[in-house]
Parts: structure tokens; C-alpha cells; sequence
């Protein structure tokens, strides 16, 4: 399919380590795909869902001890250690390729090796990178297909050309003590072994878009950001465009295709999704920040979606969707999750495809399970989302469950503190990543699981792009949908009415409301979030939008600890800014 020669030699190389029985290359036909699925379904590895109700679905169970990402065996093997910095695991290059190539040498015996050229962003804009994935897998050259564009014409695109990022994964035994996920991004290189699950073996997503996309927006000047992307459409026809961090499981792909309130609906406003996880960004010819979305599709958490929280999600899941981790449904062979609809299934196998029955107490979809749905069956989706220039970005919306201290929103004072509020992130931890879940750390940008360099670098490259945006820049704000009351109930309704703080945000941009000053940056006055149609007092929402200066200064003494690791590679505004909070907050 190519007479690309860096190509075609780097395959060779690998194929010697891995020893395929065959090499079969993806080229995208639908011809090949129906072949691959149907393979995949005579050896269980993928199960048809019932073609009527859920027509070209499939579910897969990955293995019980591969359910999640896993940080704690991902590296970044730059030449020195210093420039993964004190947030990623490191391990020398040569060391890494050499316990990688001895654990990879000869797994693909008796199996075949599949290449799948992806391109992230639409094949040929200028915006976009080429991918090629060796890979063990159907499941990943299926959710490959979904996630990215895949085949042929992504070939053609690359031409001879040896700017490509080489991805090698091996599932192996799924091993966990010998799963690794390694990038080198001096080499523009990732390989993944001993795993099967989305984030470790999607090697696009978080491992490419992210980590290495990261380490080259910083050389080139760009961005590589965990966001959602979404427009917001006023009654004059007018978009906005919005790109929002918050960690995993955290609620970028709800927000993201957000069905506003009735009250809003009325008057015409809508909200168009044009990515809900990945945002690569550039500086246009006009100055402003451009964002496109780099991925083609939905790698959503499924467990809490349904008609009423994020029916989109839920449209966008009814075709052409691989579900992993689900439940099975088998009087009608559908699939169900906790928090689908309040009617479990009562003869059913849970995720792990044993019998199960609800009243046991147990849940029967993993906490992490999910759906790889492609983003053309959104309802919502943007129609600038194959736009090869992107969209141009209004404001920049950090965020993350915290039961208390941040507030339902508030605006930095300007970019730089913008910066210092995104450096100080911090949220519980959930299911996505294997570990603890709910513990509170510190995520600044949402980055922390996926930022490829030495995270100091990354704040100071955040501040070069501000002063290149200068007056241009969008505007900066931070959310908090999780609050919680004495009884761990979630005081704000959020979901769709999210949009309730968006429409004041976008306000905030175009200059048209007012808004109160605290010592973290800007709350609204309660009475300018609209609460029509909601059954939700002013003063619950006075309360949740309160600055304790008392919980603050604790969290300065927690941001000056987490500060402490970056050493001298920590901007020195940062540090001002941090000296600046403490002095308004005395
Ligand atoms: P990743 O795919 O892991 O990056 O996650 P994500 O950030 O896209 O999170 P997602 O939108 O899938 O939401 C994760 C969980 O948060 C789901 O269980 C949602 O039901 C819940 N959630 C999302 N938005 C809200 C909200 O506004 N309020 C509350 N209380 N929960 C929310
Ligand atoms: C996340 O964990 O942020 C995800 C899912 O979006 S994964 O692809 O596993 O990274
Ligand atoms: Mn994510």
C-alpha cells in the first residue's frame, strides 16, 4: 500500500522482534472491517448486540485486571531525566527499549500483525499528524477506525514522508506486572504492552494527541490539550466557541454535548459539540487561539448516561458502537449500565460475563466501562467539526470535583493568573486510572496523567503562548459542578443546566455582565445566573458560589507544597502569583 521507505523498513524491524504469522495492512474499506468484525465475533472477542436495536454494536470484555489506565506503569523515556520532570515516571531510552523489545520479542507468533495508518484531525489539513499503529488486535483496529481516520487515503497523504509517530503495542499475556506504556518523544515513538484497554492501546488518544502531541506543541508552539470543544449558539445565530479541561471521568463529554434548558431552548440558544476530550490548538493568521479536534469519535464513560443527563451521548451510542465492560442484557442480547434508567436487567451477565442479579448489591458495568461510538452519530455534533482550520476559542474553562472550596464559577483576573488557576487544579480521583478513587491531587490543566515534557516547562509555555495572544487570548475561567451538602448530595443540578454558567461566561467575554471581586478572581452575583425554570433558591446558589478565605489559605499551604517539586523549572510568575493570592486572602 506504500513505498513510504522509513516506513516500510521501521515494519520490517518489527516484524523481526515481534514474529507475525501474517501482516495485514487497514486500508478502511468497510470490506475488510465486516471481515475483522466477523473474526472477531467466531472468537468471542467481540460479542453482536442485537442488530435491530443497537444495528453494527458490539460488546467486549477486557481482561479483569484491565479495566483502566494505569499511571503508575506509563513513562516518559525522554534523554534526560529531567525534562520528564517530577509528575512522570521516567526510564532512559535505551534501558526502556531494550526491557520493551525483550518483552515484546517474538509475541506476535501464531497471530497477526495489524498496521493501521490514522491520521489525528481531518486526513491532509494542515493541522494534522499521521499515526501508524502496529497492533496484535482487532478490538483496536476496530476502535481505531472510530476513534481516528484510518486506511488508505491516510497513506496518500503521508507520501514518503518519515513524519510519522511509530506505535507499537502487544497485548501479550496482559501481564500486569509487565504492562508498560512508554513514550520517547524525541524519537516520536510509543510502545504499549501487556494491556488491552482503551487508553493504554488506543495509541492515538491519550498516548500520541496528548503526551507526544504535547512535547511537540511546545517545540512548535502550539498546544495539546485534555478538552472538550463546544460552540454555543445565541438566539442572533451567533457561535461562540469553548474549550473546557477537566480530569477524567469529570464531565467534559456531558458538557460537550450539553441540551440547554428549556428556558433557553425557547429563545433559540443551542450548543454544538465539536470534541469531548482532546483540543490541539494554534494561534491563526488573525491572532486568535484556533482548536480543532484531533479524534473522530467518542471514547465516552458509559455508567451515568442516559435520556435525561446526556441523551446525545446516549444517540450518539445507538449504532456502529463498541461497548466494553457493559453490561449484557440477555432476553434481548441489548446492553445496560448503572445509571441507564432505574430497570436492571434480571437476566443478565455483568462486565465480567458472569450471571448476575442486581439485588446482590454489586454493580454489574465497571465504573469505568465504556462506549467507542463515532462522533457523525452526535445529534449535536458541530458543523465545523471536519473543519480543517478549526474553530476560534472565546474562553478557556478549567474544572474538577471538589465537594468543597471552589466555587460553581469564577474568572481569573487575567491570562497569567489564568495560568496560576489551571497550574493549581486540583480533583478526586475516579475510575478512570487504576488506584484510589476519590482522593484529592492536584491535575493542573487536567494535564497530569498526559503532559509528555517536565510540567514547569508547561506552565511556562502556557505564559509564551498568553503574551503571543496578548489581547487576543481568550478569557479564562474555572467551574465546580460537584459541591456537595452535609449529607454528600450534589448541591448544583448541573448537566444541562451547566449551560445556566456558560451563557455567563460567554456574558463575561462579550463584556455584558458585571461580576464580583474575591480573592481567587471574579464570582458572578448570584442574581445574574438565571434560575428560571429551575428549583433551586438564591441562596443555594449564594452559598456555592462563596470564597472561604479561611479553606483558601490552606489550599495556598497546598499549592506551595505541590509548587515545591517543580524547583527552579517553576515560572517565577507563577510564584508571584501564588504570593499575590496569599496577600489577598490575609
Ligand atoms: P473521560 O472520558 O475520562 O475524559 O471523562 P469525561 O471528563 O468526559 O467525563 P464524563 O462527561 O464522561 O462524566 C463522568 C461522570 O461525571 C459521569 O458519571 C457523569 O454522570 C458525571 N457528571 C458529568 N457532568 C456532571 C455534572 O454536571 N454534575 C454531576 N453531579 N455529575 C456529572
Ligand atoms: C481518560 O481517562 O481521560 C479517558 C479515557 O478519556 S482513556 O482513553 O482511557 O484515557
Ligand atoms: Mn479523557
Amino acid at each position: 500500500m506504500t513505498k513510504n521507505q522509513t516506513l516500510l523498513s521501521w515494519i520490517e524491524q518489527m516484524k523481526q522482534l515481534v514474529t507475525p504469522e501474517q501482516i495485514v495492512w487497514i486500508d478502511g474499506s468497510e470490506e475488510q472491517l465486516n471481515a475483522l468484525r466477523a473474526e472477531a465475533e467466531s472468537t468471542g472477542e467481540l460479542l453482536k448486540l442485537n442488530e435491530e436495536k443497537l444495528p453494527g454494536c458490539y460488546l467486549h470484555r477486557t481482561a479483569v485486571n484491565d479495566v483502566a489506565r494505569v499511571e503508575h506503569r506509563t513513562f516518559i523515556c525522554s534523554k534526560k531525566e529531567e525534562d520528564a520532570g517530577p509528575t512522570n515516571n521516567w526510564m532512559a531510552p535505551e534501558k526502556a527499549y531494550e526491557m520493551l523489545y525483550d518483552i515484546a520479542r517474538g509475541s506476535y507468533k501464531g497471530r497477526t500483525m495489524y498496521v493501521i495508518p490514522y491520521s489525528m484531525g481531518p486526513v491532509g489539513s494542515p493541522f494534522s499528524k499521521i499515526g501508524i499503529e502496529l497492533t496484535d488486535s482487532i478490538y483496536v483496529v476496530l476502535n481505531m477506525n472510530i476513534m481516528t481516520r484510518i486506511g488508505s487515503k491516510v497513506l496518500d497523504s503521508l507520501g514518503d514522508s518519515g513524519d510519522f509517530v511509530r506505535g507499537l503495542h502487544c497485548k501479550c499475556n496482559i501481564d500486569e506486572e509487565k504492562r508498560y506504556i512508554c513514550h520517547f518523544p524525541e524519537d516520536n515513538t510509543i510502545i504499549s504492552v501487556n494491556s488491552g484497554y482503551g487508553g493504554n492501546v488506543l495509541l492515538g488518544k491519550k498516548c500520541f494527541a496528548l503526551r507526544i502531541a504535547s512535547y511537540l506543541g511546545k517545540t512548535q508552539g502550539w498546544m495539546a490539550e485534555h478538552m472538550l470543544i463546544l460552540g454555543l449558539e445565541n438566539p442572533q445565530g451567533e457561535v461562540k466557541y469553548i474549550a473546557a479541561a477537566f480530569p477524567s471521568a469529570c464531565g467534559k463529554t456531558n458538557l460537550a454535548m450539553l441540551i440547554p434548558p428549556e428556558i433557553y431552548r425557547e429563545q433559540g440558544y443551542k450548543v454544538w459539540c465539536v470534541g469531548d476530550d482532546i483540543s490541539w490548538m494554534r494561534i491563526g493568521p488573525d491572532g486568535r487561539l484556533w482548536a480543532v479536534n484531533p479524534e473522530y469519535g467518542f471514547f465516552g464513560v458509559a455508567p451515568g448516561t442516559n435520556n435525561k443527563s446526556n441523551p446525545n451521548a446516549l444517540a450518539s451510542t445507538r449504532k456502529d458502537t463498541i461497548f466494553t465492560n457493559v453490561v449484557n442484557n440477555l432476553d434481548n442480547n441489548t446492553v445496560w449500565w448503572e445509571g441507564l434508567d432505574k430497570n436492571p436487567p434480571k437476566n443478565a451477565l455483568n462486565w465480567k460475563g458472569e450471571k448476575w442479579d442486581s439485588a446482590s448489591g454489586e454493580k454489574g458495568a465497571h465504573p469505568n466501562s465504556r462506549f467507542t461510538a463515532p462522533a457523525k452519530n452526535c445529534p449535536c455534533i458541530s458543523p465545523e467539526f471536519e473543519n480543517p482550520q478549526g474553530v476560534p476559542i472565546s474562553a478557556i474553562v478549567f474544572g474538577g470535583r471538589r465537594a468543597k472550596t471552589a466555587p460553581l464559577v469564577y474568572q481569573s483576573r487575567d491570562w497569567e493568573n489564568g495560568v496560576f488557576v489551571g497550574s493549581i487544579m486540583a480533583s478526586e480521583t475516579t475510575a478512570a486510572a487504576s488506584g484510589a478513587v476519590g482522593v484529592v491531587r492536584r491535575d493542573p490543566m487536567a494535564m497530569l496523567p498526559f503532559c509528555g515534557y517536565h510540567m514547569g516547562d508547561y506552565f511556562s509555555h502556557w505564559l509564551e503562548m498568553g503574551e503571543k495572544l496578548g489581547d487576543k487570548a481568550p478569557k479564562i475561567f474555572n467551574v465546580n459542578w460537584f459541591r456537595l451538602d452535609d449529607d454528600g448530595n450534589f448541591i448544583w443540578p448541573g448537566f444541562g443546566d451547566n449551560m445556566r454558567v456558560l451563557n455567563w461566561i460567554i456574558d463575561r467575554c462579550d463584556g455584558k455582565v458585571d461580576a464580583v471581586e474575591t480573592p481567587i478572581g471574579y464570582v458572578p452575583r448570584a442574581e445574574e445566573i438565571n434560575l428560571t425554570g429551575l428549583d433551586f433558591e438564591l441562596e443555594e446558589l449564594k452559598a456555592i458560589l462563596e470564597v472561604d478565605p479561611a479553606l483558601w489559605r490552606k489550599e495556598a499551604e497546598g499549592i506551595a507544597d505541590f509548587y515545591g517539586k517543580f524547583g527552579d523549572r517553576l515560572p517565577a510568575r507563577l510564584r508571584e502569583e501564588l504570593d499575590s493570592l496569599k496577600s489577598r486572602l490575609k
